[in-house]
């Protein structure tokens, strides 16, 4: 394995970069206090092709393999964790497309969400009672006739109000037969589609530049062409899905903190006490060295996680430690980041704030940390 970024890594984790500072970083604080979508944002990362890092040029991607995309995701949670989100979501859906789908259904979805023609595709998995266990879903879609008719309720759904196209996953077997997990098929439905209502936009902790909320199908029609990969087949698309996506969440968690230690080492130079700045107080020093060190080494386990990926080689255990041990050590270091800003590190005139309510979902979503214990648990015990 390298540790040198080749020329293509090293572009795209410039131009992100390039791109985080100088467009989204000044609007981030506004974007999060006045809860506003960021729009205009996510179409100049489309034209950056930052929105299918690792889709086929032919369908409109960047074809730039699973370790640029890591890189593009920290820079962009650097200055807006919810850009990055809705970043991520987008990605993952041209991906799971471009890998599943038809090549009607990639011409048509990939190419739109790539050029952000479609300023967000939407991932339609977990229901109010189904988080951690899809295969409790409830959500069923029946044939009649050529269509599929799909019916239920979905939950903390990222990006729904603004998606072109949602990737839901329904309840097509007998129960009997086909119980939990087995049953399960992936379809694709358009935003607007009659029988699909978009709920009110949850008031969250975090992340209030993105937007998450349920969905309601009732008698929501989409023709057999919609199914997406096998029917039954829609667990395993799922979890290959989220295998990509816990290395996008541990490089957002990452980003996230990179910018919270960042910002607590300029505050901590510049600020004294006792005559002197805090930051040649012990006290203070061995907060920065701890902070750094689980830093880093979350960002190598999340590299070596997108390099397996990039080569094609099984990486599910390897993105799961990545995002059980980024999103839980970004949590400790943006807590840190806090505690050395003091009495401004709970105020909204430092991003110290920000960054601790945005990193706290990293350990809940794509599979709670609990969650990924669970695969390293499997993997390790054979
Ligand atoms: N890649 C490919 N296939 C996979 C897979 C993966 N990473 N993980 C599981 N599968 C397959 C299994 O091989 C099994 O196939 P067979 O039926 O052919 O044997 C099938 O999927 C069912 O797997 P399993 O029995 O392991 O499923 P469980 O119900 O035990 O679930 C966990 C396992 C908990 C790991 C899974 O449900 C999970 O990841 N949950 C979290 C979901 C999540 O992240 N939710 C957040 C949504 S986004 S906010």
């Amino acid at each position: 394995m390298e540790l040198e970024l080749n020329e293509t890594q090293k572009l795209v984790q410039q131009t992100a970069r390039d791109y985080a500072r100088r467009v989204i970083l000044p609007q981030a604080a506004d974007l999060d206090k006045h809860e506003q979508f960021p729009r205009e944002i996510l179409r100049g990362l489309g034209e950056l092709g930052l929105l299918a890092v690792n889709v086929p040029e032919e369908l409109g991607g960047s074809a730039a393999g699973a370790v640029s995309y890591a890189l593009a995701m920290q820079e962009i949670a650097y200055a807006c964790a919810s850009t990055a989100v809705t970043m991520a979501v987008t990605n993952m859906v041209g991906e799971v497309i471009a890998a599943f789908g038809t090549e009607e259904q990639r011409q048509h979805c990939c190419t739109k969400l790539a050029s952000a023609e479609w300023i967000a595709g939407a991932f339609a998995l977990s229901e109010t009672g189904a988080g951690s266990d899809p295969g409790g879903m409830r959500t069923t879609a029946r044939r009649d006739g050529d269509d599929w008719v799909i019916d239920g309720d979905k939950q903390w759904i990222t990006s729904g109000a603004h998606a072109g196209v949602f990737v839901v996953w329904a309840r097509t077997g007998d129960a009997t037969s086909l119980p939990g997990t087995r049953g399960i098929s992936c379809f694709l439905v358009e935003g607007g589609t009659p029988g699909l209502t978009v709920g009110k936009p949850e008031d969250k902790m975090g992340l209030r530049a993105s937007n998450t909320v349920p969905l309601h199908f009732e008698g929501c029609r989409v023709p057999g062409s919609a199914l997406l990969g096998s029917l039954n087949g829609g667990f395993k698309i799922a979890m290959m899905a989220l295998d990509g996506g816990r290395i996008g969440i541990s490089s957002q968690a990452i980003g996230i903190a990179r910018a919270a230690l960042d910002e607590s080492v300029t505050y901590a130079k510049d600020r004294r006490a006792f005559d002197q700045p805090i930051s040649d107080f012990q006290a203070i020093k061995w907060k920065l060295a701890d902070m750094k060190t689980e830093l880093d080494a979350a960002h190598l386990l999340s590299m070596r996680a997108a390099f397996l990926k990039e080569k094609g080689r099984p990486f599910s255990r390897e993105a799961s430690m990545a995002k059980l041990f980024a999103s839980e050590a970004a949590n400790r270091i943006c807590n840190e980041a806090v505690q050395i800003h003091g009495g401004y590190g709970y105020v909204r005139e430092f991003a110290a704030e920000r960054h601790l309510r945005d990193v706290r979902v990293t350990t809940i979503y794509e599979g709670t940390s609990e969650v990924q214990r669970i695969v390293i648990a499997r993997h390790v015990l054979g």
